[in-house]
């Protein structure tokens, strides 16, 4: 409840920061994508996590008004960078249920002037559990204005194949938890590498997440997959941070 109280005056009270984490382009070494990751400067707690503040917006209706915040943000960090440089947002299931979605990523692209393209949502299969048929609608309408759409944490959820089938995603993250093992484990290999072929062939770009080492970045790259994502190339950083790899990387 507590948490709740302060959440509510956080935003206006600049206490919310987008950190980014770049997505690296396994062929070319350059940055694809960045993924903006919500941060709480609490006066008196301190830094919280989304994993914990995130839940509390979501069942209390402030989910709206934060998540349109972050859209705004983010387009508007994205103006700053490369225009071949894509920016994706995490979009909570809970907010599907509202109307809010389209008219906030209509506000954040006119406010910023981003291009439709620049901008990826993030989304998890649970979006789809409640009513799959108005959200799906509501997800190609988005896509239909030009908006790319991103499967997030694939493979540990229901019936994946099933959403693949159904609803044309311009990009699928498969989970960390299946390239955590892809060094030792000759099955969670297997399975990262089905679904890079299974992307491939849907014509679905690929990130493989939580990449840590050396080695499951090689494995990434000759799986096939599109882009890398982990602590082993960049943890979520300032923006300042991320405009000066930016122009280092250059
Ligand atoms: O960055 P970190 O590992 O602390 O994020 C923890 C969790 O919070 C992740 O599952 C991430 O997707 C989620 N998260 C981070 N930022 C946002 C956000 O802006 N909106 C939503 N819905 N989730 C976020
Ligand atoms: O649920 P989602 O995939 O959006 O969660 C993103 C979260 O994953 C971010 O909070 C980020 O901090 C975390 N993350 C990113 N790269 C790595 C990594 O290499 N290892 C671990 N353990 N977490 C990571
Ligand atoms: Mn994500
Ligand atoms: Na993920």
């Amino acid at each position: 409840y507590e948490l709740e109280m302060g959440l509510r005056s956080a935003m206006a009270n600049g206490e919310l920061l987008l950190h980014y984490q770049p997505i690296f382009d396994t062929v070319t070494g350059k940055i694809a994508i960045c993924e903006a990751l919500m941060r709480w400067d609490h006066p008196v707690l301190g830094r919280i996590s989304p994993a914990e503040f995130i839940p509390v917006a979501e069942s209390s209706s402030l989910i709206e008004p934060i998540t349109a915040w972050a859209l705004e943000q983010a387009c508007r960090d994205a103006m700053r960078w490369e225009d071949n440089v894509r920016v994706a947002v995490n979009i909570s299931p809970a907010l599907i249920k509202s109307d809010g979605l389209p008219r906030a990523v209509i506000a954040a692209l006119m406010g910023s002037g981003l291009k439709a393209r620049r901008l990826e949502l993030e989304v998890t299969e649970s979006i789809f559990l409640e009513d799959s048929g108005r959200t799906s609608l509501i997800l190609s309408e988005l896509q239909r204005i030009g908006l790319r759409l991103a499967l997030d944490d694939f493979g540990t959820g229901y019936s994946s194949l099933g959403y693949l089938r159904d609803y044309a995603f311009d990009t699928l993250k498969v989970d960390q938890s299946f390239m955590r093992g892809v060094g030792e484990k000759g099955r969670d290999r297997a399975i990262a590498q089905s679904v890079a072929y299974l992307a491939h062939s849907l014509d679905v770009e690929t990130v493989a997440e939580g990449i840590e080492t050396e080695e499951q970045l090689r494995y990434a790259r000759e799986m096939g997959f599109t882009n890398v994502q982990g602590f082993v190339l960049s943890k979520p950083i300032p923006l300042d941070d991320l405009l000066a790899m930016m122009a280092q990387m250059k």
